[in-house]
């Protein structure tokens, strides 16, 4: 629930002893920062006795002096016809907001109004699309300045500590179903922290996916989604079908801060709210590497920086940076990882590998059957149609980034999605965005796991029931149409293990008809055999019965001789009896224990039932 606005004047008439006082310049443009407030802020509906501006008016600056300002500074979406503009638009900014250009398309730039006119006279067009920036962020800080208690954790933006502080608080709500990972540690020594929610203990043989954010600094959105996404995940682990179904099957790590030192900056007093990249000193006073360049597959190509202080610097080498390597080698130690989204904003796009080039990926069926998808589900919670495809020829090229490496390395299905909006509010948006945002890049989750778990749906055609003769091998049929990718070479198989032994594998032999068949070895009398199906695709392997530890359980008692006849003489007699009750008690191994004729784990009066039949 919104505190009321004269909550809010009276809060603000005791200025809280870190406010600083208002310095001639924000009070020189206050009249402009109320009007910008008076669009983008919700927490104003509803209240007609005081205005925003009386609030505003009332209220100390927030920003202090040594904070990086942009005043006067507008973004403008330009139009690049040719490489002569693109030159002129990058000598006036340095800072493009929009990181896709291509000649013969528009991008969004930070300039100063005196750029407009060199524009103008250079006759390149554009639009300005925001042209109260700095007031935009004075309104925004001074709207964060505001106490939280009593409002919904997605009701305005979170910075670092608020973040960390609702993955802990995940944790202890849900002991059993989340825990905290962790991806090394930042230059200035912050950990990477992330959650992985599962129900089955770690090291478990499940399908995993991997959502990460804030890579960019400034991409608050991109935060406010992978949080989102967390949340939902634990809240509604149980009550969300297609969340619980998910959970069953695989298990989802979220890192919603990738870049927990450039994230801080941009919250911070003497931050930069515009800062994008990490916050190594380079030298001087320059820093950064943006860490989307800093990866290893493409490192060095198109779109990317060797100038260090460039946005898109992409550091001294590849994996040059300690987040990446964080990163880098969280992924690596997890082979179970099937998919992946990097969360950017803004754009309205879901990009998938590759971006390094505009040459087609070899997966780009499979990646295109799950991407579709993908975007179909976006657009059906609030009609928000993102524009997909292959970054390099849907944006334009950007060389060294994540999902670059884990597709092309490590072979996940991964992409980027440019969360809202389309530049109205670029990387300031309004807190009335965050959750329709939110909702509709849960849905790209959500589908991109269902889509990849169904890869490849095993239907078992012919299987041996739960008993089977004992000596005799039993014949396994299955059919599998693959719906994401294809198939790789010998990708159906038959495992099966012999009394709680070591797991052994066969190819099954495709019989026509998109099915394979393969046999399970004859076993002796009281032997139990675990057994099920897996179809490997290229990213993800299924299984059947579903994509979880489970297996098929069958054992060999008949004929079996009779199994009463514990002495082998051929009846069953006294001495049997006998034989039984020495071994009344537990039994841990059912080969061990042939007198447990019911399987029941110990040797009892069942048992003894059973054989009385018998004699
Ligand atoms: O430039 C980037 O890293 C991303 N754009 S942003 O405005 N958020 O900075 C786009 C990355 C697109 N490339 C990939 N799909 N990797
Ligand atoms: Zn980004």
């Amino acid at each position: 629930m919104n505190i009321s606005l004269l909550t809010v004047v009276v809060l603000l008439a005791v200025a809280p002893p870190s406010a600083k006082p208002q310095t001639t310049k924000s009070a020189s443009t206050s009249n402009v920062v109320v009007d910008n407030v008076a669009t983008v802020s919700a927490p104003t509906e509803g209240v007609s006795n005081v205005t925003v501006a009386d609030v505003l008016a009332a209220a100390p600056a927030v920003v202090p002096t040594d904070t990086v300002r942009f005043d006067g500074d507008v973004v403008a979406r330009v139009s690049i016809r040719s490489a002569q503009d693109l030159m002129l638009v990058n000598q006036l900014s340095d800072d493009m907001w929009s990181h896709h250009v291509g000649i013969g398309g528009d991008a969004d730039f930070r300039m100063s109004q005196a750029d407009l006119g060199t524009l103008d006279r250079a006759g390149i067009p554009y639009r300005v699309t925001i042209a109260d920036l700095q007031n935009r962020i004075d309104a925004e800080q001074t709207r964060l300045a505001q106490p939280m208690e009593g409002l919904a954790w997605f009701s305005d933006f979170k910075n670092l500590a608020a973040v960390n502080a609702r993955l802990d608080e995940m944790v202890a709500a849900f002991p059993n179903l989340v825990s905290i990972v962790n991806a090394g540690t930042s230059i200035q020594g912050r950990v990477i922290r992330g959650i992985r929610i599962s129900r089955y203990p770690a090291g478990t043989a499940l399908p995993a996916f991997i959502f990460t954010g804030t890579m960019h600094a400034r991409e608050w959105a991109s935060t406010m989604t992978t949080m989102w996404i967390a949340d939902q995940f634990v809240e509604n682990n149980t009550i969300d079908p297609r969340i619980a179904a998910a959970l069953d099957s695989a298990e989802v790590y979220i890192f919603p801060v990738q870049n927990p030192d450039g994230y801080e900056y941009t919250w911070a007093t003497g931050g930069n709210r515009l800062w994008r990249k990490n916050r190594r000193l380079i030298s001087g006073t320059t820093y950064g590497v943006d860490l989307n360049r800093n990866w290893g597959v493409g490192w060095g190509g198109s779109g990317s920086s060797g100038t260090t202080s460039s946005d898109t610097y992409r550091g001294a080498a590849a994996f040059s940076e300690p987040e990446t390597v964080g990163m880098r080698d969280f992924v690596i130690a997890h082979p179970n990882l099937v998919g992946h989204i990097d969360f950017h904003s803004y754009g309205q796009l879901w990009l998938w590998p590759w971006s390094y080039t505009t040459t087609a990926s070899p997966d780009q069926t499979a990646l295109a059957a799950v991407g579709n998808p993908m975007k179909t589900a976006i657009a059906a919670v609030n009609g928000k149609n993102y524009t997909a495809g292959p970054s390099g020829s849907t944006y334009g090229l950007t060389a060294g980034c994540i999902d670059d490496w884990t597709y092309g390395n490590q072979g996940l299905m991964s992409g980027t999605i440019e969360v809202r909006d389309t530049g109205t509010y670029g990387f300031v948006m309004p807190t009335s965005e965050i959750i329709p945002n939110a909702k509709e890049n849960f849905a790209a989750a959500i589908t991109m796991i269902e889509k990849l778990l169904a890869s490849s749906p095993i239907t078992i055609t012919l299987a041996p029931g739960s008993l089977v003769a004992d000596n005799t091998a039993s014949t396994v049929e299955v059919q599998t149409v693959p719906v994401v990718s294809t198939l790789i070479t010998n990708g159906v198989r038959l495992k099966w293990k012999l009394d709680g032994g070591t797991t052994q594998s066969a190819v099954m032999t495709s019989i026509g008809s998109n099915k394979y068949r393969a046999s399970l070895p004859a076993i002796s009398c009281g032997s139990q055999l675990s057994w099920f199906v897996e179809a490997e695709t290229k990213f993800i392997i299924t299984h059947a019965p579903l994509n979880k530890p489970t297996s098929f359980n069958i054992t060999a008692t008949n004929p079996c001789g009779n199994p009463a006849d514990l002495d082998g003489s051929g009846v069953v007699d006294n001495s049997d009896l006998s034989l039984m009750l020495l071994d009344f008690g537990p039994c841990d191994v059912v080969t061990n224990c042939p007198a447990d004729l019911d399987h029941s784990g110990e040797v009892d009066p069942g048992d003894v039932s059973l054989m009385l039949l018998e004699i």
